[in-house]
């Protein structure tokens, strides 16, 4: 299908230790005849091996050296996109591979489009789509959990379970077209049978679309904001979850002047957090647009750390505060609970927040964090953690088929003793081809497109 060769730096840009040079296409090894002289005379890279490596130079077309680099050829179709596949190690930093990938171009090469790679691999049948997206998943993961989602998405296990799930709507559907097209043998389908199929069928899709949400957590991350009063030890507790002083931290009310934000994994959840202005009343000009930011960032955090002070108790500056938060999503944080004087009582805090989620701790002596991560991580998956622990790694587009095979579904079944045998088929042919979306049987070629863009060049 593809006839040209192609290149591509495939390292970031950047100094590093070495970067690479790939290219992909049919008889590339043998291309590389005029570019590379080997450092072992007469040893010529189309007579090695597959997966191996060859050291030597990469020489311009007057055989002045380029650079010193090792090879690795990969012979098609084992490789990463099935064709012959050529890897130039060069020198790290950007001038060696700018120079190596300009030799390369100029002797035919074209220089590939973000996702090329990636793209043939899927085009020569090497990954399925969603091998695909799984790379680009990869690539970005942010926590250890989301990467080892991506890699079971990568080995094809989600593969199986929408195969079984065809299989299953393949059985009905054969079931229903009996009856269309034989009344009178077959009669009507039992319809019993076909409902508890369904059924099955619909539960299973519901675990699938509760575990794309569980991973979309994973995989995006959410963010936190953290708020409260002056000096309620906003910033103390940053410090904490960050395991750094990121954030001053003074007994002067009004020390943090501006939204100050960093990363943290919660449980293998990717965090951003946000410690901001403490929320109060002030003639200071800077004091006054640190507040404004902070409400913004409050607005937009997925979670609010709504912390109080146990030896202030609970003051109208809190309840003020606390009636301008909108989210749902609200964790209540009772700090300094190192100390004797305790203000706040159980029958208060109940009163107030009923249904949140209350912790009793201290951001600097770290008391209560654990509890507190145990909090966050329940609160971003509730109502999406499912018994059945089925973890999975899907994309936004495969959720979104996923929903709609999940409509049809419920529609067929909805429909089952009423609607003529042809409308449940339309049904269920529907959320056939839904599925088939996942694995990209189904997927046109815009789709397709819209895949490999999200990748980078060299990939
Ligand atoms: N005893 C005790 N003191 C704490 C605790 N957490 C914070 N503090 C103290 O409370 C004071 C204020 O802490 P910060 O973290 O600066 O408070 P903040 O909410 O960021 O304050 P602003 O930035 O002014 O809004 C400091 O003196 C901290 O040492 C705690 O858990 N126990
Ligand atoms: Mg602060």
């Amino acid at each position: 299908m593809y006839e040209d060769d192609i290149a591509a730096i495939s390292t970031p840009p950047g100094e590093g230790g070495i970067a690479i040079v790939r290219l992909s296409g049919n008889g590339v090894i043998e291309k590389m005849n005029p570019l590379f002289r080997p450092r072992r005379e007469g040893t010529s890279l189309a007579g090695r091996p597959s997966h191996t490596l060859t050291l030597g130079w990469i020489i311009d077309d007057r055989g002045e050296i380029i650079d010193e680099v090792l090879v690795g050829i990969m012979k098609c179709p084992r490789s990463y996109t099935g064709e012959d596949v050529v890897e130039i190690n060069c020198h790290g930093g950007s001038l060696p591979a700018r120079r190596c990938l300009e030799r390369v171009l100029s002797a035919g090469f074209r220089l590939a489009e973000p996702g090329e790679f990636t793209r043939r691999a899927y085009l020569n049948g090497r990954l399925d789509i969603s091998q695909a997206e799984a790379v680009i998943d990869i690539i970005r993961a942010k926590s250890d959990k989301g990467m080892r989602l991506a890699q079971q998405q990568l080995s094809g296990m989600n593969f199986s379970y929408i195969a079984n799930l065809e299989d299953g709507l393949t059985r009905i559907n054969a079931m229903i077209e009996a009856s269309i097209d034989f009344p009178d043998e077959v009669g009507e389908p039992d319809y019993d049978e076909v409902e508890g199929r369904l059924q099955e069928i619909l539960s299973k899709l519901d675990s699938l679309i509760n575990a794309a949400r569980r991973a979309e957590v994973y995989r995006e991350g959410i963010s936190i904001a953290i708020c409260g009063k002056p000096n309620v030890g906003k910033s103390t507790l940053l410090n904490t979850l960050l395991r750094k002083e990121k954030a001053i931290v003074t007994e002067i009310p009004g020390t943090t002047r501006d939204v100050i934000e960093d990363y943290i994994n919660v449980r293998g959840i990717p965090v951003k957090i946000m410690d901001t202005a403490g929320i109060r009343f002030t003639e200071d000009q800077v004091e006054k647009i640190g507040v404004e930011r902070s409400r913004e960032a409050i607005k937009a955090a997925d979670l609010v750390l709504f912390l109080l002070d146990v030896e202030t108790g609970i003051t109208a500056e809190d309840r003020e505060i606390f009636s301008q938060i909108h989210t749902q999503n609200i964790i209540v944080m009772v700090n300094k609970e190192d100390l004797i004087e305790k203000k706040i009582d159980e029958t208060s805090l109940k009163g107030m927040f009923p249904g949140l989620p209350i912790i009793r701790g201290s951001a600097r002596e770290e008391i209560g964090i654990d509890e507190l991560e145990e909090s966050i991580e329940k609160l971003v998956l509730s109502g999406q953690t499912g018994s059945d622990n089925l973890e999975i790694m899907v994309s936004t587009r495969q959720r979104s088929a996923l929903e709609r095979a999940r409509q049809q579904v419920l529609d067929t079944r909805d429909g089952l003793r009423e609607a003529p045998l042809d409308c449940l088929g339309v049904d269920l042919g529907g959320a056939m081809e839904a599925l088939g979306e996942i694995t990209g049987k189904n997927l046109k070629e815009e789709a397709i497109d819209r895949i490999f863009h999200d990748f980078c060049i060299g990939k």
